[in-house]
Parts: C-alpha cells; structure tokens; sequence
C-alpha cells in the first residue's frame, strides 16, 4: 500500500491548524506522512502544532526559527518525505475525508493527478454525500493550471525527483509556478478526478494576519512579474510552455496590473519592472487582445511610459464610463470625485446619519438637537432612506443620492453612529464624529474570531472605514478599552457617556414619558413591558436582512398579565421579518418601526433583551431587566463569543423559556431583590460615567 506524505507549511494559523490537521488525521486513507512545516510561527500557533504532534505519530515536525516563506517550506518538506507522493495541504485549509484516498486509488501510473479546490466562507461539514468519481484524461493542460496552485494534486515523489521540481524562495506569492511550469511540461498526461474536493478557506482578517493571496497589490504584481521572468528564461523555447505563460501575464495584466496603476504613482514604481516582462510576451500570445490593451503592452515593450500612462488613463476612464451607463450611483460618484471633492469645504456644515439612515434616533438625534438650541449659525443634513418628520430646519437628503455626495464631500463634520460607505473620501479639514451605537457584549470586529463570517472584506473594510474617524464615543471605561482592541483606534476617545442616554437622567423623564404614552396611544392605567432582543448573525435571507422568530407565547402573556400590563415589541434594524401580534390585540404592541429606542425605554417599567446592548443603556434608569437567552450557548460559543460573563454579570435572571419569563414578571418583586446587589455593580461599571451632560461635552469639544 503505497504511502503518502502530506506536506503542510504553518505560519501563525493556530486558529485553523485543528481543522485542517483533524481533516487529515482522519482521513479515510491511513498509510501517511504528515510533515508539519513550522515557517517560524509564534509561541500560541507552534503550542498547537506540538500538541497535535504528540498525538498522531504518523506526524513530523520540521522547524525553522525564522519566516522563510512557503515555497521554503515545501521545498524542506520534498527534501525529507519519503512517501510514493506527495500531497500539499495549506495549514489555514481542510479537506474532506476521502480525498486522498480517492485520489490514491484512482492515481494508477500517472505521475500527477488533480482534484478540484472550492473556496470556502463558512463551514462546510467534512464528510460529502456519495458520489461517482471519473478520471477524465481529455482535459487540456492549460485548463488544469489555469489557478497557478499545487493545491489537490497527488504527486510522485520520483516524478518530482527525477526532474528535480521545486518552489522558487525569493517570493512570497505565486511561488507555486515555479513548480507547475516544468511539471506541465514533463508530464505526458495531465488526468482530472471529478468531485474530489479541497477546502480553500477565504479568511476574513487581511489586516492583523493576511493570507499570501492578501497581501497588498504591488507586492503580489511585483513577485508575478518576477516569476514570470523566471519562468520565460528557463522555459522560453518550449512552446506550450511558453504560451501558457504569456497567457498567465496577459490575464494577470488585465486583472491586477491595470487595477493597481489606477493609483498614479504606481506607474512610476511599476513600469520598468512591468516592461520588461512584456518585452518577453510573444507577438503570436497578443492576436486576441482587445485593442487598448494590446497597444498597451506594445508601448510597455517600448519603454514609452508617456505614452503608456495615457492609455492607461483612458483605459481607466473608459471603465468608469461603461460602468457609469449601467448605473446612477457611478455617474453620482464620478461627480464625487471629479468636482463636488474640490469644491471649498463649508465650515459651519454638519452631516448626520443614524443606523444607516433608517431612522431619526441614537446619539446623533440628540446632538442634532442641542444644536439647534444652540443657534452658533450651523446648517444641518441628515441622511435619510426616506423623508421624515423631525425638528428644525435640517436639510433631508435620501441615502446614496446626488444630494448625499454633495453633502459628504462638502461639509466639514460627520455625525454617525455606524460606517459610512467604503467609497467615500475624507478630505483635508473634514472632521468625523463617530458616536457608535452601543456598549459591547458580543464580540466586535478585530476580537471576533477569524474563523467563518458572510463577508471575507469585513475586517479590512471596517478598518479602511474606521480610519477616518476624529473622534469615537465611549459610555464606560470597558468600551473604551475595548474599542482601542477590536477597533484598532488610536485617535481621541469622547470618556463621556452617550448623548443617547442622557434624557434618561432628565430630572422631568416622567412627565416626559406621560407624553410618549399618549403619542403612542397606549393605555395610561397599565405598567408598560419593553421586550427588545437583538439579531443572530447566521440566520438572514440576504446581507442586512435577517430573520426574527418571536419566541414569546403572546397569547398565555396576555391571559396571565394582561390585566396589569402591555408588552411593546421591539425588533433590531436589521430584522426583516414581521412580528405577528394576533391573538394579543390590546395588549402586545410592535414598535419595530418607532424611530427611538430611548423614549421606549422612558416608558416601561421593565426591559426584556438578550444579547443586545439594550441592556447597557436601559440599566441606568435601574429599572428590572430579564435576558431571554433562549439560545445562550450558541450565541456565545459558535456565534461571537462574549466580552463578559453574562451568567455572572448581568443584573437579571437568564431565561430559557416564554413560562419563565411570564413567572418572572409575576413575582419581579423577588426578582428585584434577587439582582440588587449584581445590579448595584453592574451599575457602576457601566453607567457611572452618565450623568445627563454628555451631548452638552461632546458638542464643546468637537465644534470648537
Ligand atoms: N436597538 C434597537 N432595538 C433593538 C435592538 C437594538 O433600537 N431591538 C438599537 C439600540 O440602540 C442598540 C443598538 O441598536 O443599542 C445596537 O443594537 P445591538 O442589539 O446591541 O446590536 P448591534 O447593532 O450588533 O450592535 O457595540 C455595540 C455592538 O456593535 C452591537
């Protein structure tokens, strides 16, 4: 039985290393070598590697003090397997099963066989359902190493021998062509196994640990261009060869090259090193180009770098245009970026946005209007989906209109309580006042496990986006500290408390409620129950639109409380489904839609919540709170991951179901007495910095 060796390079991935050793320990083929090679990984990843090492003894470790790269690794992995094969697996990646024994059995006397690799966002259980597995022979060279990747291929360790196959260790990226070139051109066959899989993870964190495939572009162009040097020197005159190649450039030139000289001063760095890679395309590999691209590369090959920067303008403007033909916004962006941007900024212009302009409400609703009281000569925006009713003279612009750019580009403050799009710019003077939306318990952003999110770009967007901030709002000590980390803010942090809050240490909050009550229409008589939980981050029908389950028995909570109570229900902004009150008419009321929370808050005698950060803000009116965590452990242990202990800490009981949450609130006197002394700490770790002067201390110190 023959005996493959699993060389797998591992630099500081101890998050995935289990996943991806556990799919190879327990693959359904046992006659392995795993050859662990430790590319200088720091202390947590290199624990990981030693425990698993102790466990398996099929498994070797090779380690090297110092980062030499992946191509390194490899190459000291072919140097000490001594399997039939070889089988590269990367440290981040996992695989199902059966792959490799399905690429053994069917590997027969071909000296390479190729499976396919399927990238991957969230988890994918490792055991497939069964299917039929073909060899197919026919299938062109160029089509199998089109993806520049010895990823799920099953290789003879003579064949690599025997023409002495290795990763070029100059580069850090595509040192894979390296080895692929010249094994293309030894094989005689190049046969494929149908649905036989690997695992590519997509990782979600390029700016704390990027992956190779992302690191930044002039770094990936440079190492390209020069493995394709490379490769055409040693490999020129063979002919397929050769062509795939160029081929290889060409694409590469398309996708990345022209992408990275938008940026102008790229031009300059790049076009020496870009032209002579060109000057090595075969005139034959260009008959298919389009035309500017071709009289790209042909003035590249003539090292005329006016010339070339010209058509590269064009090209780029060209782009913009198809794009803007197919939609409003492009052509509202390139009047962003053309004009509105260089027009003078209006100094006494402030812009506000709240929840994504899906309501009037949050932090930047009450410094709004303290400034209106203020009358120091400000004009004021607010972003909006859709018109609404509010107070003073603001001026309302609809989300991502022309209005919107204009405004953007031309006032010096912002006043958001979430992020603006990724494709705005901050200008010179601008000044950006983030308020945040809320004390953390789950995890946020860089605190967040890198392991599965819906949205790879998220940690490297939030963190292009964050960057532009002046100023962020904290409540509390513990989310300052904890937006420095999950945030990597550096710039000044308002110790405030949020203007959100302070209207609920407003000394006439009671005649302020009396009023609430009556603009609602809710029964004066009866005590008011707040049940506001948040949304589940695996369970959406598309991005921003998740779903909600109300796991409330309204009905048994009318019969039970209805005489002294109303309950409002309050879903997040980001839930798309609506909750169903029938059966519970006169009792169960939904403010989905109302604009601010706050004033429910004012209203009620008790909250009900979950993982939401509700709870943080609606402690200072020391008002009972009750969790409905009905899905505590999933939420906290495969979802986010918590910041506290929310069993310890939180000044309430943790309820699984709708019958304890009725009992509860029949005996919430028991439950006050239960919580006060939790209540009495959490109180003073989380709302002591409140006072009811917060948005009076922002507005001085951001609008000097
Ligand atoms: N909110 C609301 N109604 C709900 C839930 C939340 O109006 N049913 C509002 C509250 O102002 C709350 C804010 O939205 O403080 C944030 O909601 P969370 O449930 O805490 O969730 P999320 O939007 O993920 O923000 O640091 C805070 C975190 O970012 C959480």
């Amino acid at each position: 039985i023959k005996k493959v060796s699993v060389i797998i390079p591992i630099y500081n991935t101890k998050e995935f290393l289990p996943e991806c050793l556990n799919s190879v320990i327990n693959q359904t083929y046992p006659n392995l070598e795993i050859l662990l090679i430790n590319d200088g990984s720091d202390k947590p990843c290199r624990k990981v590697i030693m425990e698993y090492a102790k466990k398996d003894d099929r498994i070797s470790v090779i380690h090297s003090t110092e980062r030499k790269g992946v191509g390194a690794a490899r190459n000291a992995g072919m140097d000490t397997a001594t399997g039939d094969y070889v089988y590269f697996l990367d440290s981040d990646d996992y695989l199902p099963l059966t792959t490799i024994q399905l690429l053994t059995e069917s590997i027969g006397q071909y000296s390479m066989l190729s499976g396919s690799v399927k990238k991957i966002t969230f988890k994918v259980e490792a055991d497939l359902p069964e299917r039929t597995h073909k060899v197919l022979e026919n299938r062109n060279k160029d089509r199998l190493f089109r993806n520049n990747s010895v990823l799920n291929r099953l290789i003879s360790l003579h064949f690599i021998h025997s023409h002495n196959l290795r990763f070029n260790e100059e580069v850090e990226c595509y040192s894979d062509i390296s080895f692929l070139i010249p094994a293309m051109i030894y094989l005689d066959r190049c046969p494929y196994l149908t649905d036989c899989l690997y695992y590519k993870r997509v990782r979600n964190d390029p700016i704390t640990n990027p992956a190779l495939s992302q690191l930044e572009r002039d770094k990936k162009v440079g190492d390209f261009l020069r493995i394709y040097n490379d490769m055409k020197d040693c490999y020129g005159n063979h002919a397929a060869a050769s062509n795939f190649l160029d081929q290889q450039f060409l694409n590469y030139y398309r996708r990345s090259i022209i992408m990275l000289l938008a940026d102008r001063k790229q031009v300059e760095q790049t076009f020496n090193k870009a032209s002579i890679s060109a000057k090595k395309v075969n005139p034959r590999s260009m008959k298919k180009l389009n035309i500017l691209v071709k009289a790209e590369v042909d003035q590249l090959k003539k090292e005329r770098k006016a010339i070339f920067s010209g058509l590269i303008k064009l090209h780029h403007f060209l782009y913009n245009a198809a794009g803007a033909i197919r939609s409003k916004r492009k052509i509202f962006l390139i009047l962003y970026r053309s004009l509105f941007i260089r027009l003078p900024l209006k100094e006494k212009t402030v812009v506000f946005e709240s929840f994504l302009g899906k309501n009037y409400s949050d932090s930047p609703k009450y410094i709004y209007e303290e400034m209106l009281k203020s009358k120091k000569g400000y004009k004021f925006v607010w972003i909006f989906n859709e018109k609404r009713k509010i107070p003073g003279n603001a001026r309302q612009v609809k989300r991502f209109s022309l209005a919107y750019y204009y405004y953007l580009a031309t006032s010096k403050y912002w006043v958001s309580n979430s992020r603006l799009p990724m494709h705005l710019d901050k200008r010179p003077g601008n000044i950006y006042l983030q308020t945040w939306h809320g004390t953390p318990l789950k995890r946020l952003v860089f605190d967040m496990n890198d392991v599965y999110s819906a949205n790879p770009d998220y940690k490297k967007h939030f963190y292009k986006q964050s960057r532009r901030w002046d100023y962020l709002i904290a409540a509390n000590q513990y989310s300052s500290e904890i937006f420095r980390s999950a945030f990597k803010y550096e710039k000044e942090m308002l110790e405030f408390g949020y203007p959100r809050n302070d209207i609920l240490h407003d000394a006439d909050r009671e005649e302020k409620a009396q009023q609430v009550k009556l603009q609602l229409g809710l029964p004066l008589d009866k005590k008011v129950i707040l049940y506001a939980p948040t949304w589940r981050d695996d369970d959406y029908y598309q991005s921003g639109k998740y779903k909600f389950q109300l796991r409330l028995d309204l009905e048994e909570m009318k019969q039970r409380l209805g005489d002294e109570y109303v309950i409002l229900l309050r879903m997040h902004y980001f839930i798309a489904d609506n909750i169903d009150t029938a059966g519970a008419e006169g009792f169960a009321y939904n403010f989905s839609k109302h604009n601010d929370i706050a004033e429910l808050y004012l209203i009620s005698d008790l909250l009900i919540t979950d993982y939401s950060s509700v709870f943080f803000d609606y402690a200072n009116l020391q008002r009972p709170i009750l969790f409905y965590t009905y899905d505590l452990e999933k939420y906290r242990d495969t979802l986010r991951g918590f910041y506290i202990d929310m069993e310890k800490e939180v000044p309430g009981p943790l309820l699984r179901d709708s019958s304890e949450v009725i009992s509860s609130i029949e005996n919430i006197d028991i439950v006050k007495k239960q919580y006060k002394e939790n209540y009495g700490r959490f109180y003073d770790k989380y709302c002591s910095w409140e006072n009811g002067n917060a948005t009076q201390r922002v507005i001085e110190r951001v609008f000097k």
